[in-house]
């Protein structure tokens, strides 16, 4: 593809003249990597064609919601039917009480839910409803993590743990974020030294149990145990964000494996979003019926949304969480992505080029690292015009990752051994260009 006979180039300059930097969602640009975003023009099954009908095996999958693959037609007809039946009401539904049902079935933590369209939203909401029950304004999250853009976590590390975090973005005035404390994921030491030093005035700990916006970086288990600890000793809330990780790691979410190391483990509200709506805009919080009974119009925590329960998002998500519980579904899809995982290793390898592995159901990462990193810093030793070379290399030959060294990949029930073969025939190629 040469520039001039690339589509995506004349697309992206006319996206770029009416939407800022050209996409909805800034990691869509390409800007850590370089180059030219492919804009897709339809996708099905493991891959997606771009505006120059070029094929794609496709390892984002919407950043998480499409575990079955795109276009999977028992989804397709349920949401055709859905959609015959009316778009929105503004009104309660009875899907929207099965999904929340379903939910609680899958994840019994969540005794309560409230559905909303968006993670960011629903990271938000369980922050509040953190602080409304509890009375307290501090809450604690960890470099590296992501939970979406609202703004008391748009917050990036501050120096050691006197100094509250400081804004990673223009806007968040600082009072905003003075009560966010950010400190190092799978830092026991610091995490004591934390609750030693102020435990009584925190409201919430909230962390991804395997940070995927870091790559993908597992909580040790004593790191989990100790938040339990801690948090329940000190009468705040540990608030386990799974909107990456729900369902996509296991039927039972991540709480489920972490539940079957720390006896009678479980958080005390979980996030959810991106799997649940199978691709529509579909997100919920939830978790012990006291704290979630807070929430208006039962108690004196605010929070609200037209589009709250979309009955088409809530035909989509419920579909796809049936799909998705069939037996043997999350065992095989953990089969599969290790496959990529180890092929690509073994490339890598007789490469002689350093690469470090980790996966769980349908979420992987892989580093340009001998050694896989434990926290943020380690992560970012990556070598960054390697990765980018590497990144582009694959994405030539037709196999489409995330655009950045810190963000995870993803694999569908679509996608076949032999989509898998190919990807890592490409990366024997590709090894040997770096
Ligand atoms: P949304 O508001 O984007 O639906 O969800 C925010 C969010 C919350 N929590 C976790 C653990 C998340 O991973 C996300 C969103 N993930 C990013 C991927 N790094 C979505 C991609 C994007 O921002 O465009």
């Amino acid at each position: 593809m040469t520039p001039n006979t690339d589509l995506n180039l004349p697309l992206f300059e006319r996206a770029k003249g009416v939407i800022p930097g050209g996409v909805n969602s800034p990691v869509r640009a390409f800007n850590a990597v370089g180059g030219i975003p492919r804009f897709v023009k339809r996708a099905q099954g493991p891959y997606f064609w771009d505006t120059n009908d070029q094929q794609f095996v496709d390892y984002i999958g919407s950043w998480g919601p499409m575990i079955l693959g795109h276009g999977h037609p028992e989804v397709i007809e349920t949401v055709q039917a859905a959609v015959l039946g009316g778009f929105s009401f503004g009104a309660p539904t009875e899907r929207e009480v099965t999904l929340a049902e379903k939910i609680r079935e899958l994840v019994p933590s969540m005794e309560m839910v409230r559905l909303v369209s968006s993670g960011t939203e629903a990271g938000m909401s369980a922050l509040r409803l953190a602080r409304g029950y509890t009375g307290r304004n501090k809450i604690i999250k960890f470099n590296g993590c992501y939970h979406g853009h609202a703004d008391s976590l748009l917050v990036k590390a501050g120096s050691g743990l006197a100094t509250f975090g400081s804004s990673s973005s223009a806007g968040v005035p600082a009072d905003v974020v003075k009560d966010t404390i950010v400190l190092e994921y799978n830092d026991v030491a610091q995490l004591e030294e934390a609750f030693s030093k102020m435990g009584n005035e925190v409201a919430c700990v909230i962390l991804e149990p395997i940070a995927g916006n870091m790559n993908f970086v597992r909580a040790s288990v004593e790191f989990t145990r100790r938040i339990r600890e801690l948090t329940q000793e000190h009468g705040a809330l540990m608030i386990y964000d799974e909107v990456m990780t729900g369902f996509r790691v296991a039927l039972g979410c991540a709480q489920s494996i972490y539940a079957q190391k720390i006896e009678g483990f479980a958080p005390d509200l979980t996030v959810l979003g991106k799997v649940i709506g199978g691709g529509m805009p579909m997100a919920a919080f939830g978790g012990r019926k006291e704290i979630m009974q807070k929430l208006s119009p039962l108690g004196p925590v605010y929070q609200a949304g037209t589009l709250s329960g979309n009955p088409i998002a809530t035909a989509c998500g419920l579909k796809t969480l049936e799909l998705i519980s069939q037996p043997g579904f999350h065992s095989e899809l953990h089969l599969k992505t290790g496959h990529l995982m180890q092929g690509l290793k073994a490339e890598a390898d007789d490469a002689g080029i350093p690469f470090s592995i980790d996966w769980q159901g349908g979420l992987f990462g892989f580093y340009l690292l001998a050694d896989l990193p434990t926290t943020y810093h380690e992560v970012m030793k990556t070598d960054g015009a390697l990765f980018n070379k590497f990144y582009h290399g694959m994405l030539e030959r037709g196999h489409y990752f995330a655009p950045a060294l810190y963000e995870a990949g993803f694999v569908s029930a679509a996608h076949t051994e032999a989509d898998i073969d190919c990807t890592v025939e490409a990366a024997r190629e590709v090894f040997k260009t770096l």
